[in-house]
């Protein structure tokens, strides 16, 4: 059984994303951020120091990074989500699977953070936009012919390229890149998407 400690509008819609595409039985335990400091609540951080979600319950070992989850669910249900280990497409798989987290949500990120601070930002404004551009670029260059990430079908890199992909449309920087405002209009238009927001609870970014 797996149990999703879900923060609405975040990262895990992902997850949920993932669980309705495979049909998967699963529950959800829901997570409300703070009207007024968009944090998480305090009872996430009962579950795991951390305090963050997206986090799975996988028969009672609580796994916590999307990627690592996105990896364990695959590795369970559905292995084809992930190219053969000795394969180039595997290096591919596991350079976009770090990559959306560990490089594309950082100049998100801080663009997010400094954005509060006002004029006393501005010196760093120019060098996170261009890294914002550089990162979206390469989400656009990535992307293969047939409209996914290393496979010509859903695989687990589409996962946790979603979120960055989201963030990067919502941010207005689709108009340039049609390949990657491509990639999200699909994902909305899946069921199993719908049915995750559905679910999930109202996500800003569909
Ligand atoms: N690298 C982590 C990031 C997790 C993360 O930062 N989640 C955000 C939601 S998008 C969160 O829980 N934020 C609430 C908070 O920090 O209070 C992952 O991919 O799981």
């Amino acid at each position: 059984m797996i149990i999703v400690h879900h923060l609405n509008n975040s990262r895990s819609q992902r997850i949920l994303w993932l669980l309705e595409e495979l049909k998967i039985e699963y529950q959800i335990k829901h997570y409300q951020r703070d009207a007024v400091t968009n944090l998480a609540p305090p009872e996430l951080l009962e579950v795991h120091p951390l305090g963050k979600s997206p986090m799975i319950e996988l028969d009672g070992r609580l796994i916590v990074e999307s990627a690592a989850i996105v990896e364990a669910i695959c590795a369970r249900y559905a292995s084809n989500m992930v190219p053969p280990v000795n394969s180039d497409d595997y290096l591919s798989h596991m350079e976009l699977m770090h990559f959306a987290e560990g490089s594309a949500m950082t100049p998100i990120l801080l663009a997010l953070y400094t954005g509060r601070l006002g004029e006393a930002a501005a010196p760093l404004q120019p060098r996170i936009k261009q890294q914002m551009v550089n990162h979206f670029d390469y989400m656009e260059e990535q992307l293969r012919p047939s409209g996914h990430y290393v496979l010509d079908e859903l695989s687990a890199a589409d996962i946790m390229m979603s979120f960055p992909a989201e963030v990067a449309i919502a941010q207005g920087y689709g108009d340039t890149r049609p390949k990657l405002a491509a990639f999200v209009e699909w994902i909305h238009g899946r069921k199993a998407f719908v049915r995750s927001v559905e679910v999930g609870g109202a996500y800003r970014f569909a």
